[in-house]
């Protein structure tokens, strides 16, 4: 069935939506098959936290705005989930930060690069940096920490949406600031963010768009108060919490 063949009162339409786009996404050679377990995994914390985006991930998503408009070299990493789900919001989180997009896999195929640079190109991007492999992530075996010099490598701000906890915590010792995409709360990768935000990338990566649409004329006290007023751990456990409540159950309430 075709994406569009899927009927929009359907109970799951949006569940079925994502799956047909990671299932697309492995049959262009954009996502790798791990993909396909990762969705899974993902979608079972969505039905936990309700298939909602909680205030707190919504708090989070205005401090990662304000993150990335107060970076100086911000890159946003793009993987084959990512590219497969969500590749024009990706692009327009880039242009409305003005960061840099870099295609990392964590199972690095160059043919798989190359694919996922043209699929955002023909989304809108502009450069698209993942291809020249000059650079590296320190403590990583070979294919794991290869990025660009000019890209991750010289980053202040990194978007790191389903990254692997290994990576994260490499990133982190480099000194850069992570804003991690993730909907596990328990999982290590947003559990070393600086900014962890516990949503679903469908949602996610469109609020922090709009988030920094709205604040694109504050000063830089003004996103300098909203980072300090941000609790990375209070987010973490408002997660937890609604997951261990079984308040999913009340989702309407939200
Ligand atoms: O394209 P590659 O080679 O870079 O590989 C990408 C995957 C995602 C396959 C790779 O990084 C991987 O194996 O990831 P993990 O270790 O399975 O972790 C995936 C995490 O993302 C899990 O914690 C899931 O809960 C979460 N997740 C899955 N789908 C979504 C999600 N988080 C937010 N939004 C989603 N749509």
């Amino acid at each position: 069935m075709d994406e569009t063949e899927i009927p929009e009162d359907h109970p799951r339409y949006a569940s079925l939506v994502t799956r047909h786009r990671i299932e697309a996404g492995v049959e262009r050679g954009i996502t790798s098959k791990q993909g396909l377990i990762a969705q899974g995994r993902g979608e079972a914390f969505d039905y936990l936290l309700g298939e909602r985006t909680l205030p707190s991930a919504d708090g989070a998503a205005r401090a990662a705005a304000a993150t990335l408009l107060l970076a100086e070299r911000p890159v946003i990493s793009v993987n084959g989930n990512v590219a497969a789900l969500a590749p024009g919001e990706t692009v327009e989180l880039a242009d409305a930060v003005d960061a840099d997009l870099e295609v990392n896999l964590f199972n690095h195929t160059d043919e798989r690069v190359r694919r996922i640079a043209d699929h955002l190109r023909d989304h809108g991007a502009g450069e698209v940096k993942g291809l020249a492999g000059d650079g590296e992530i320190p403590g990583l075996d070979h294919a794991r920490g290869v990025v660009d010099a000019d890209g991750i490598e010289a980053a202040d701000v990194v978007v790191v949406p389903l990254e692997d906890g290994d990576r994260a915590a490499a990133l982190d010792a480099m000194g850069k600031t992570e804003v991690v995409i993730d909907l596990n709360p328990g999982s290590r990768s947003p559990r070393t963010a600086d900014v962890p935000i516990i949503d679903n990338l469908l949602r996610a990566v469109p609020n922090v768009t709009a988030h920094a649409r709205d604040l694109a004329d504050a000063t830089p006290a003004e996103l300098e108060a909203i980072v300090d007023g941000f609790d990375a751990d209070a987010a973490l456990d408002a997660a937890e919490a609604t997951i261990r409540d079984g308040s999913f159950a009340d989702a309407d309430d939200a």
